[in-house]
């Protein structure tokens, strides 16, 4: 079934990036729509639903794969009949994934204005929202050059510098942790995100809090290219963001871990960057400082304190 490969490839990291798996995970439930064998409105309700949270499941963090399940399948309990609920889903996880587009395309172009001719940028792990920045500074004639991490474990890097090596941009390919040996080269730092908090803080990739704090010291600014749904609507109450960890054996063979009784291996996958390490947070509605994190999860995302507020008051959720 779509919905069970999506979700073992979104586990697997086959599909990775906050982005990608938010539309991935519109892309299953619209299939599973079109192709779920409940034919009436409730055995639909309830098939759609369990697809939802089977992909939700898959990685903690990415609070764009919630907003983009909770984006395809809101209304679907007011739904009045079965064709109006398929409809539905359909139409919203199609209108999710063009508008995902559009917005990099915003972003892309807002972050461009935002580096200079001659800049030398650094970006950590694989982000298409910042290297679409980037990329379409190089392609408006700036005259750029990149550093780009290799981001342990999983060597996210290779594929960040493959995509800038294909768009023909100078990129020199470091270890983590030569950041601060080449911080004097960089004039910028662009990084992706995972979520953002109503505070302002940024989790992304395991890393990025020490390339912020970092750059911050050396007076780089640091600036994070995001769509609108990786903010974390539901930080407003106090929810906070999980931290992914993952198997140990992505860090060290299982065979030589095995030998060191004493040893535990830790593999949190994604790490948190305060506000005050950051300097502008680029979305498709603009560019806005991370204090500003408030606005955009109340207007742009549209489900704010009120939404969960009445959850409470009808008691149909503990606020979810
Ligand atoms: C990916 C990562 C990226 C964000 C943003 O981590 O940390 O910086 O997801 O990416 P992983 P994008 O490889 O573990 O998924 O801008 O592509 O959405």
């Amino acid at each position: 079934m779509f919905v069970t490969e999506t979700a073992e490839k979104i586990k697997s990291m086959e599909i990775r990036g906050a982005g990608r798996i938010a539309r991935a995970a519109a892309e299953a439930l619209r299939h599973h729509a079109l192709e779920t064998p409940a034919r009436d409105l409730i055995s639909f309700q309830r098939e759609v639903g369990r697809a939802a949270q089977t992909l939700v499941a898959t990685r903690p963090t990415a609070v764009s794969l919630s907003n983009a399940v909770h984006i395809v399948t809101e209304g679907l309990e007011q739904a009045v009949s079965y064709e109006e609920a398929q409809e539905g889903v359909i139409s919203r996880a199609g209108q999710f994934i063009r508008s995902s587009h559009e917005a990099l395309g915003k972003i892309a172009m807002f972050g461009a204005r935002h580096i200079r001719d001659g800049d030398t940028i650094l970006t950590h792990c694989n982000s298409e929202a910042a290297l679409g920045c980037i990329i379409e500074a190089h392609r408006s004639g700036k005259e750029i050059e990149v550093f780009a991490t290799e981001v342990r474990p999983r060597n996210q890097g290779l594929i960040t510098i493959r995509t800038l090596n294909d768009a023909g941009i100078k990129t020199n390919f470091i270890v983590d942790s030569a950041v601060r040996s080449f911080i004097h080269e960089i004039d910028l730092v662009f990084v992706g995100a995972d979520a953002i908090t109503v505070n302002g803080a940024v989790v992304n990739k395991i890393g990025t809090a020490q390339v912020a704090h970092t750059a911050t010291e050396a007076r780089v600014n640091v600036l994070v290219a995001a769509e609108t749904y990786k903010f974390a609507p539901r930080t407003i109450i106090g929810e906070i963001i999980r931290i992914e960890e993952r198997d140990g054996s992505e860090v060290l063979a299982d065979e030589i871990s095995r030998a060191l009784t004493h040893v535990t291996v830790r593999n949190p996958v994604f790490d948190v960057t305060p506000s005050e390490f950051i300097d502008l947070i680029v979305t498709e509605a603009g560019v806005i400082p991370p204090q500003m994190a408030y606005i955009i999860i109340k207007d742009y995302l549209g489900w704010g304190i009120e939404e969960f507020n009445k959850n409470f008051e009808t008691g149909t959720g503990n606020g979810e």
